[in-house]
């Protein structure tokens, strides 16, 4: 179960946060709007949710869940790829020192963003991505296995981030698309495929027994109910629109 959750607010810049998207710009508005229902719904679900102020510097800095890996044992500061978001990691670093007396970094060459790590359990499947590479990999495993987890590389090549394609819903059940439906090391796990006009989707996030899964997909909200769970449809398409999902907006732990 997760107790709390960090969420920072959307900044103006966002408009030229880093995209592969042709849904357009992001209304600013509305993306206020729906970052105040996600935190709402992140409540709801039982979480105490610390609310950090926008930061103008960093257009991609709502996306919190890339700057730190957050673990039962530690707090893993990244590094990430993307040059524009590196020092985003800076502000983090303080606000998770408040939460964990152990704060560990990865550092350069090695790069890491969190959205390419999913956790089962204690171990943790990160992504070879852009954004993510084999030095700052093997660096999360060697602080992994430091506290007592685990950790394993995914190679991939189709999406941003490891959990754009994968959402792992505890109990086993893993919501997968594309390249990562036929990965030797998901097919341990009940695996609920998403359809590709879907994709988007795949980015649905447990939350203490319920799934909160981007409005707009019924496919996948079906799949999701059919596997037991009430999934929470959240309105997220501003963020949609700079290659945001469901989970790159908080850390929960
Ligand atoms: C980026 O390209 O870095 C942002 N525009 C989107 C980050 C999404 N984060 C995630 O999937 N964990």
């Amino acid at each position: 179960m997760f107790t709390k959750a960090i969420v920072k607010k959307p900044c103006k810049a966002i408009v030229s946060g880093i995209t592969s998207a042709d849904l357009g710009l992001p209304d600013y508005n509305n993306a206020l709007k729906q970052h105040a229902n996600y935190v709402a719904v992140l409540k709801s679900c039982g979480l105490e949710v610390t609310e950090l102020e926008a930061d103008e510097r960093f257009p991609d800095s709502t996306f919190v869940e890339d700057a730190a890996l957050m673990t039962p044992h530690c707090a893993i500061v990244t590094n990430p790829g993307a040059l524009s978001r590196r020092d985003e990691t800076e502000a983090m670093r303080p606000v998770v020192a408040e939460f964990y007396d152990i704060v560990e970094s990865i550092q350069a060459p090695g790069t890491v963003e969190a959205g390419d790590i999913m956790m089962v359990g204690s171990h943790y499947y990160i992504g070879l991505s852009e954004r993510t590479n084999q030095q700052g990999a093997d660096q999360m495993i060697a602080i992994l296995e430091k506290h007592g987890m685990s950790g394993s590389v995914v190679t991939m090549s189709e999406v941003l981030h490891l959990k754009t394609g994968l959402g792992y819903l505890e109990g086993n059940n893993l919501l997968a698309c594309g390249e990562f439906l036929t990965k030797e090391e998901f097919q341990q796990y009940n695996i609920l495929e998403v359809a590709p006009e879907e994709a988007y989707a795949a980015n649905s996030v447990w939350v203490n027994g319920k799934v909160l899964t981007p409005k707009g997909f019924p496919k996948t909200k079906a799949l999701i109910e059919n596997a037991g769970y009430e999934a929470i449809e959240v309105d997220v398409s501003e963020y949609q629109k700079v290659d945001g999902g469901l989970s790159c907006l908080s850390l929960r732990f």
